[in-house]
């Protein structure tokens, strides 16, 4: 393990993103790093795991890894991209995932933070959902996960302007359970991981299933599914996505001209 750390009591794991160089950037590896980690967890049958970035990190993660985005013509976020691969890994682990957020939260890393069970940030954290900075057609899924997150007022604010909400804001929408300073937040999270592990970890497996089954229960037919799969193709094909990817390469603002 180079870009992450796996500690682990049998009963509570710790997985930390430790790659500070790249802002703990979801790279495939780093991703790889974390998969590794949750099937160790899950094969010692640990009863909680909290996923975090280093104490003090500046960035928790700065999201999908930008360099590893596909230049157009190809879905970004395919059922296959590793951050989608993560993010189902982390809905159905059984057992409940803590976030400890400490730093910024952007795009992917947003959505794999969210998609952790419970959420505690310090004040100084902030979460921005970043597909119109970049100009990437996000997937169906991962939309839901946030609108599973917020209200879709919030949701759409967030998704439209790429704006970064602060933790307090972030606490006061229902996106995050806890605030926490930064001197008490692993503490209070391996408290609140104690507790856990002294609950009934099949009770626990199965409502967290149930809770995942029921908050994706939307169905949609098949000529809506390949509706929204045509517009979102419109898009990855577009100058604007190879413009957002670029941009991002080169340090400059993007400027999207909607073609
Ligand atoms: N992917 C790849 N490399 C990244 C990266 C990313 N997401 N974020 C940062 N890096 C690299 C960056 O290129 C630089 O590399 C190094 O990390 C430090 O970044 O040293 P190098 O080789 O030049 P930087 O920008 O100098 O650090 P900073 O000034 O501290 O700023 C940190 C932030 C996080 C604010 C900044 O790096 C940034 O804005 N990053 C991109 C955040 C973002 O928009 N992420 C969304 C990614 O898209 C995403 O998840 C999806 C799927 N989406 O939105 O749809």
């Amino acid at each position: 393990m180079t870009l992450t750390k796996f500690e682990t009591d049998g009963q509570l794991a710790t997985i930390t993103m430790a790659n500070p160089s790249k802002r703990n950037a979801l790279s495939d590896a780093m991703i790889t790093e974390i998969l590794e980690s949750l099937k160790k967890a899950e094969d010692s049958r640990a009863r909680c795991v909290i996923l975090r970035a280093e104490p003090g990190a500046r960035i928790w993660s700065a999201g999908h890894d930008i360099s590893e985005l596909p230049k157009s013509h190809r879905d970004p976020l395919g059922w296959s991209d590793p951050l989608r691969v993560v993010i189902r890994a982390i809905e159905e682990f059984p057992a409940p995932i803590i976030a400890l957020i400490e730093g910024g939260v952007w795009g992917g890393a947003c959505e794999m933070a969210l998609a952790c069970d419970i959420i505690v940030a310090t004040p100084d954290s902030t979460f921005a959902i970043t597909p119109a900075k970049l100009g990437i057609p996000y997937n169906v899924t991962g939309l839901l996960t946030f609108m599973n997150a917020a209200n879709l007022h919030t949701v759409k604010e967030m998704a439209f302007t790429a704006r970064p909400v602060d933790a307090q804001r972030a606490l006061l929408v229902g996106l995050i359970n806890h605030l926490v300073e930064p001197s008490e937040i692993t503490d209070f999270c391996l408290e609140m991981a104690r507790g856990i592990e002294k609950m009934a970890p099949l009770a626990i497996a199965v409502m967290k299933e149930e809770l995942r089954v029921l908050a994706s229960a939307h169905s949609i037919t098949p000529r809506m599914f390949e509706r929204v799969q045509g517009m979102r193709r419109k898009v990855y094909d577009s100058t604007d996505y190879e413009e957002g990817v670029k941009a991002f390469k080169e340090k400059r603002p993007p400027v999207f001209k909607g073609e």
